[in-house]
């Protein structure tokens, strides 16, 4: 049974990993949190002092994600897109956080200074739509509020459904 690669993508905090996590627990696909596994297999190029961030070594990200992105049913979470291969996705959504919630949680993870309002800014400028768009075909970019847990909700159904309908499409 052939399954989609979803992306999940969209500034940090604004519920990647909450959505991926309970995505993959309710539909059995494979959750790649992209930050987590390049920590585990120090998948860097360098140190970014300007970001207070270690640069992901892209590559080699996509080098270790080749093969099972190939076989399918993976939903991927990353704050970035652009250099994943563009035939690796089915479907792409770009969640958003309105400020004030989104303030809250980077400053509850310890963000603060630079790295707090970089991240607020990434967000109104909506950055990673952009990205998203400029990366993958506008008609599988899609769009999610993440601000409240009956969104997070709504997005699972969502999300399910639209799987479920491509399975039965593509099988
Ligand atoms: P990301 O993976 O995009 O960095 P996260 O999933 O770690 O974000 O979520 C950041 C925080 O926000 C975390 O404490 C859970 C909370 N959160 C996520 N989605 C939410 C939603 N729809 N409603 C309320 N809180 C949410």
């Amino acid at each position: 049974m052939r399954r989609p690669n979803v992306l999940l993508t969209g500034t940090p905090g604004v519920g990647k990993t909450t959505l991926g996590k309970e995505l993959a627990s309710r539909t059995g696909m494979t959750y790649v949190n992209v930050g987590d596994m390049a920590k585990d297999g120090e998948l860097y190029e360098g140190f970014d002092e300007e970001f207070d961030c270690p640069i992901l070594d892209e590559d080699r990200v996509v080098d270790e994600l080749e093969d099972k992105m190939s076989e399918g049913g993976v939903i991927v979470d990353y704050h970035g897109c652009d250099f994943f291969p563009e035939r690796w996705f089915h479907i792409v959504f770009v969640l958003h956080t309105e400020n004030s919630f989104l303030y809250d949680r980077l400053e509850s993870r310890g963000y603060k200074g630079k790295k707090l309002q970089d991240n607020i800014q990434c967000e109104i400028f909506q950055t990673l739509y952009e990205e998203a768009l400029l990366s993958y075909k506008k008609e599988i970019v899609h769009q999610l509020h993440s601000n409240t847990p009956e969104d997070l909700e709504r997005n699972l159904d969502q999300i399910m459904q639209w799987i479920e309908q491509w399975m039965k499409d593509n099988n």
